[in-house]
């Protein structure tokens, strides 16, 4: 009988263990024959250096920059008439990053977007307004691979056309929305403009990822559309979206698909791992992976463990919502802080429409914040940027300059938002 998602999420820590000191042993095995940088790194190791859990740690790591130089193809470890599918981040600075899937990596990516929808209590039934973009994101595409997954209908509509997005889901009655949760906080301000609210819609729940958010724009969410909106996390490098996601059960921290992506939580200092339920780095491995195999790949991602069991009946650990990457942490009078941080604080305060914009910079080897925010409705400037102030200092004890700008004049996201905007790096 063939496992249902649900079920392929019940495996023994033994069991699970187990099966990633066999994945670790066949990755090595078939990468030092096939990719020359693995043939480099894993001088002097074979699969026979993997005996216990433990022996993973002690693997080299693989970065962001290696994949840099490794484009566009030196870490195919498949001929490239196998390769069925591409895809590519440009990310922020640096060139592309492009990852390739073979039939069955597609089949991979499938299985855990079933997870991720099964996760959320989406079924046959339900229509899927997909809004993440379709092209070389991983987003648009990964969803898609979801509904097809578990068989719901899908509505391929990408980004953008915002007003026509919020026409369709009235007139479709899609059950289940998927996006960013900045765009999907964008298409509830135009479903808002277009006087509508979530009594029009269908909707249950929301899948929302691809960018970190705060649990206060979960609520914002949740309130507008009349859903529930779950977390979903992912990146191309390891399968797209899919390694990780929130169940209804339990909404509270993802569940990482463990017997697909191995993972673990390293100081982004040394490397070493840290105990459960303590933040770090977040590292990755798609060793089943046929095109582009990883092993132990630095995210930058930071999360912590959470290692309580989910009441849902999955056995797989849950890692918390990302808490930004590592590049974003800033320090302000020694307090550190992650945009979600600034996210959470600013959008408690009612008179803000729920954007924003973050301005870093540094002045002798101290960080700064410029915060840009928008009235919800017409107010006075001056006496708004002086509550927020104060506001920000009683709540996270940090000092910030505050701009008020006009009503939607800060940029919308289709997409990932750009909330900061680090001018560090050119003022040293
Ligand atoms: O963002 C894959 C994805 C698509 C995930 C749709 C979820 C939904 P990339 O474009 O390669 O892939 O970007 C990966 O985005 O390293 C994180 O920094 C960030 N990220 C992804 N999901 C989350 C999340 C897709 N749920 C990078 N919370 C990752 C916070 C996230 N950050």
């Amino acid at each position: 009988m063939i496992k249902s998602r649900k079920e392929e999420e019940q495996l023994s820590r033994e069991q699970l263990e187990n099966k990633a000191i066999r994945d670790f042993g066949g990755f090595i095995a078939r990468v030092k024959k096939t990719v020359p940088f693995y043939e480099e790194k894993l001088y002097g190791i074979d699969r026979a250096d993997i005996q216990h859990i433990a022996d993973i740690a002690g693997l080299p790591f693989t970065t962001k920059a290696d994949l840099r130089v490794a484009y566009p193809f030196a870490m195919l470890s498949v001929n490239l008439d196998e390769v069925q599918e591409l895809h590519a981040t440009s990310g922020t600075t640096g060139s592309a990053v492009v990852t390739a899937y073979t039939s069955n990596d597609l089949r991979l990516w499938s299985q855990a977007m079933g997870r991720v929808f099964a996760r959320a209590g989406v079924g046959p039934q339900d229509l899927v307004h997909n809004a993440y973009g379709y092209g070389l994101f991983t987003g648009g595409l990964g969803m898609h691979y979801a509904a097809m997954d578990i068989g719901a209908a899908v509505l391929p509509m990408s980004g953008g056309y915002t007003q026509r997005q919020v026409t369709m889901l009235r007139d479709l009655g899609a059950t289940v929305l998927c996006s960013t949760p900045s765009y999907a906080q964008h298409i509830a301000e135009t479903m808002e403009e277009m006087k509508m609210s979530g009594d029009d819609l269908k909707l249950k729940v929301g899948i929302f990822g691809a960018e970190p958010w705060s649990s206060e724009m979960c609520h914002e969410l949740e309130r507008a559309f009349q859903i529930q909106a779950l977390d979903v996390y992912g990146l191309a490098e390891i399968i797209g979206p899919g390694v990780a996601s929130e169940c209804i059960e339990g909404h509270q921290g993802m569940h990482v698909s463990e017997d697909l992506f191995y993972f673990e939580v390293v100081n982004p200092e040394t490397g070493e791992p840290v105990p459960d339920g303590e933040r770090g780095e977040l590292v990755l491995s798609s060793l089943l992976r046929e095109a582009t195999p990883i092993m132990r790949y630095r995210t930058g991602d930071v999360t912590r463990v959470i290692s309580e069991t989910c009441p849902c009946g999955r056995s797989t650990r849950r890692i918390d919502h990302i808490q930004g990457r590592v590049d974003d942490m800033f320090t302000l009078r020694g307090v550190n802080l992650f945009p979600r941080e600034i996210e959470a604080a600013l959008l408690q305060m009612e008179e803000l429409a729920p954007v924003f914009q973050l301005i870093l910079d540094r002045h002798s080897a101290l960080d700064t914040l410029e915060i840009h925010v928008e009235p919800r409705h017409t107010a006075d400037h001056e006496h708004l940027a002086s509550n927020v102030k104060n506001s920000l200092n009683r709540t996270l004890g940090i000092n910030v300059v505050v701009t008020i700008k006009e009503p939607h004049s800060i940029p919308r996201s289709e997409g990932k938002a750009i909330r900061l905007v680090d001018r560090r790096k050119l003022s040293r």
